[in-house]
């Protein structure tokens, strides 16, 4: 929290504007269901050090099931072990056990982007703060009374593509937005429209305030404040008295007072835009219709941005979750509605008389008009040669999953 924010006179917030905070559910372990279902339902402990000879590891994290036995994120694996023993494969005995897994970072992040990209598809303010959560500001799109289901549409978003559940805050500023988002997890959704701020905020415990750990609350608590509506009554001076600067962060924080934007880091990636099918079709005159549509709103959007691209690409997802994507690179960086149109359609053909589940169009390997304007020149000799060559690359499905449709972030 900046310190000044949302002083008197200093700065002031815009009660119109609506902040997102999206948080994965215990997201390493919902990961691991991810690639293995029959998980769902058990308690998961994602962690290191839990196989026979390492010593020494820590829980990263744990689903639900597990938390409900006292185990959690930087618990020593050991401890988590009494809690809950590793389950063997051969002898299910009447006590309850858990399910270990090792971390895997890479597959992690994998998904980690998966989320990003559709979190960038539907808004163009994201800012990613760690591998599982990201602040969207919506305000340009919607009003609060679409505020629900537009948070609702990317919960089901994201457990409909990903099989990854997510809690969502709604709320007028950030502070607010992460509050909401921890107040009903797993699978949350709360919406905090600009009026209930503070009413939302009254009751809740001191620990639900960002920052506010074990030891804070302690000292907190043996003073008699309890709850954020506590905190607010002390005043400033007090709170400062306590914990320094910290104190008047927590004083703004608690009155849902913060003006900091979300600023989205750096240039993204490439920029995409994908749609789904209600039920699987193979009918390619509609399926050629969707991938207009998509292609003029990605090329739209990268127009919008000032950015041009070298590289088209098409993304289709076969029933039920086959994911295949292709695509062409261009001799040089480009701003060409129509091309991104004939080239989407061209890569589709293949794919012709598939059935198809969803499909998507992206351009990548951006260039923008800032930080890279050598490029840009080097472009503008190209631009003369009107008609532009390009040339088919073709990549499978599987060796692309990784790099292609890779998050819009430039994280
Ligand atoms: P969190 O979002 O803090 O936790 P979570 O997603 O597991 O659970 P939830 O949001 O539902 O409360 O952190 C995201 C991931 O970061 C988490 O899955 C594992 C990793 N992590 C660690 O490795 N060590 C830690 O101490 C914490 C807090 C998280
Ligand atoms: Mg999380």
């Amino acid at each position: 929290m900046p310190s000044h924010a949302g002083l008197p006179g200093v700065a002031t917030q815009s009660a119109d504007r609506i902040i997102l905070h999206v948080d994965n559910d215990c997201f390493y372990a919902a990961c691991e269901r991810v690639r293995e279902p029959s998980l769902e339902g058990e308690p998961v402990i994602v962690g290191m050090g839990f196989q026979p000879g390492s010593t020494g590891g820590v829980v990263a994290t744990a689903s639900y099931e597990a938390r409900e036995y006292g185990i959690g994120s930087a618990q020593p694996i050991t401890e988590a072990m009494e809690r809950l023993p590793p389950r063997s494969q051969t002898e299910p005995g009447p006590e309850p056990t858990g399910v270990y897994r090792p971390v895997d970072m890479q597959f992690y992040e994998q998904n980690a982007t998966a989320v990003h990209e559709i979190l960038s598809d539907v808004s163009d303010t994201v800012r990613r703060v760690s591998i599982d959560e990201a602040y969207l500001d919506c305000s340009e799109q919607i009003d609060w009374n679409e505020a629900e289901s537009f948070a609702i549409d990317i919960k089901y978003r994201i457990a409909d593509e990903l099989g990854l559940p997510v809690s969502v805050g709604v709320a007028p500023n950030m502070s607010v937005a992460k509050i909401a988002s921890d107040h009903d997890k797993p699978d949350g959704l709360v919406v905090v429209h600009p009026k209930e701020v503070a009413d939302f905020l009254a009751p809740l415990p001191i620990d639900a305030l960002h920052g506010v750990g074990p030891k804070t609350a302690s000292l907190l608590n043996e003073r008699g404040i309890e709850t954020v509506e506590h905190l607010v009554a002390r005043g400033q001076e007090e709170l400062i008295d306590l914990l320094g600067e910290r104190g008047r962060d927590l004083f703004y924080q608690a009155q849902g007072i913060d003006s900091r934007p979300v600023t989205p880091r750096g240039d993204p990636k490439s920029l995409s835009r994908e749609s789904s099918f209600g039920d699987p079709v193979a009918d390619s005159d509609l399926i050629r219709e969707k991938l207009r549509t998509l292609a003029e709103a990605v090329a739209e959007r990268a127009r919008r941005k000032g950015a041009t691209y070298r590289t088209i690409g098409i993304k289709v997802v076969e029933p039920p979750f086959e994911v295949q994507t292709r695509e062409e690179s261009l001799p040089g960086p480009i701003d060409e509605p129509e091309l991104v149109e004939t080239v989407s359609l061209d890569l589709y053909e293949e794919f012709r008389g598939k059935n198809v589940r969803k499909v998507g169009v992206k351009v990548a390997n951006l260039t923008f008009p800032e930080g890279d304007q050598r490029r840009l020149d080097s472009w503008d000799d190209g631009r003369n040669s009107r008609e532009l060559q390009y040339h088919r690359e073709n990549v499978s499905g599987a060796q692309l999953r990784l790099t292609a449709f890779e998050a819009d972030s430039g994280d």
